[in-house]
């Protein structure tokens, strides 16, 4: 239990024998149940989980017949916490990326009642940069960025994070089904949760790597499937949120702004063509696709507006954001300190200290000592 709510750890795991006995061990002890998801991984990873099943109870294993996925796991997970009547469940990746110190965090803007969904991000921290692979880091940054318009929860940053917590509520509303079933699966869900209107919480995380892991992802080939996926997602969430749900006339500015736009980038296509070709273009045709692509970015801008500002309210205002991971390291002071002792009856003023009228005073003969000062 964990401030009242029953907790449950979903944990997806493929080829991690080596890492997921680390994971188990340390899993913080509020923890009710830990669900573990594997794909018949084919080094023993399930024989490892079974071992430590023998001295943790409160862990349970579960087998794909064949390799679903990342999100296919996750999603057998969530179906199996709701079966258990867990209040809220978190997910924890087999590869020890995620650190069990912060799992209270990521928990409590849930079991609150402040948000519906938490995640981790690691984006934020003042040493993401040179921890997280630079491949890595720009990859995950400009899927952000997709994510955020698709998705619609703008402040929401560092999509591709696995380390999350959600309650039964809204568990029960997602169609878990239909969730994307591999490495796509968080940025799927965060579209998912905006069209149920879920508030979401970002909360500071601490990157890890190289702490054993191999991971599965490819890179490239994910940015291509994953681009795709998220385009798909938000002209859906557009057309459930502001047509089938509720109409926002935000939808007109973005079908026109996009029908605009890209007809414009194909007719500068086409005229760099025919230029190319005979070189004869006429002056309307050019002034023609140059309104094309301008009233088409512009339109779509708006789009952008209204929808950001339609899910404001869903990201909470107080984001627990960066609170010890952006604590900076301070070099030590370089320089004689004279002081008197600190006073050990608790700072009561010391006899004969000046008063804040002297103080003041005081300022003002340095201020005009100042500003003499040459260096000025
Ligand atoms: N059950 C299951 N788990 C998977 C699958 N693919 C990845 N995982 C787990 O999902 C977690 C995150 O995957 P990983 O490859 O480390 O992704 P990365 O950390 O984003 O590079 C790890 O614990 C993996 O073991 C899969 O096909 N099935
Ligand atoms: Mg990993």
């Amino acid at each position: 239990m964990f401030e009242g709510s029953s907790i449950a750890v979903v944990v997806p795991c493929f080829k991690e024998a080596t890492q997921i006995r680390v994971v188990i061990e340390t899993m913080p002890a509020f923890v009710d149940r830990i669900i573990v998801v594997d794909d018949r991984s084919p080094d023993g990873t399930a024989d490892v989980v079974r071992d430590c099943m023998r001295t943790h109870p409160n862990v349970e294993l579960l087998i794909h017949e064949e390799n679903r996925g990342v999100g296919a796991a996750i999603a057998t997970g969530y179906k199996r916490a709701l079966d258990l009547g867990m209040d809220v469940t978190a997910v924890m990746a087999g590869d020890a990326q995620m650190p069990p110190n912060e799992l209270a965090d990521i928990l409590r803007p849930v079991t609150s009642g402040q948000a519906d969904y938490s995640k981790a991000n690691r984006l934020v921290t003042a040493d993401a940069w040179t921890t997280i692979p630079r491949k890595r880091f720009l990859g995950n940054s400009m899927l952000s960025l997709l994510t955020k318009v698709a998705s619609g929860y703008y402040q929401v940053a560092d999509s591709q994070t696995g380390y999350t917590a959600i309650t039964a509520d809204m568990l029960r509303r997602l169609d878990l089904d239909d969730m994307y079933p591999r490495y796509g699966y968080p940025n799927d869900m965060l579209v998912r949760l905006n069209v149920l209107r879920a508030r979401v919480v970002d909360v500071a995380s601490v990157p890890v790597y190289d702490v054993g892991e191999v991971s599965g992802l490819k890179i490239r080939r994910v940015l291509f499937t994953m681009s795709w996926l998220l385009l798909k997602r938000f002209i859906w969430r557009l057309w459930k949120l502001y047509v089938v749900r509720d109409f926002h006339p935000l939808i007109l500015f973005y079908a026109l702004g996009l029908v605009m736009f890209v007809t414009g980038v194909a007719g500068a296509i086409a005229l760099i063509v025919l230029a190319w070709g005979d070189g004869t273009i006429s002056g309307a045709t050019a002034v023609a696709v140059s309104i094309l692509l301008q009233s088409g970015l512009l339109l779509s801008l708006f789009g952008v507006l209204f929808d950001f500002e339609h899910n404001r309210p869903l990201v909470s205002e107080y984001r627990p954001v960066g609170l010890d991971a952006d604590r900076v390291e301070h070099e030590p002071i370089r320089a004689s300190i004279e002081s008197a002792p600190i006073d050990p009856d608790g700072g009561s003023r010391p006899s004969g200290a000046t008063t804040l009228e002297q103080e003041l005073g005081r300022g003002m003969n340095e201020m005009r000592a100042f500003s003499g000062d040459p260096r000025d």
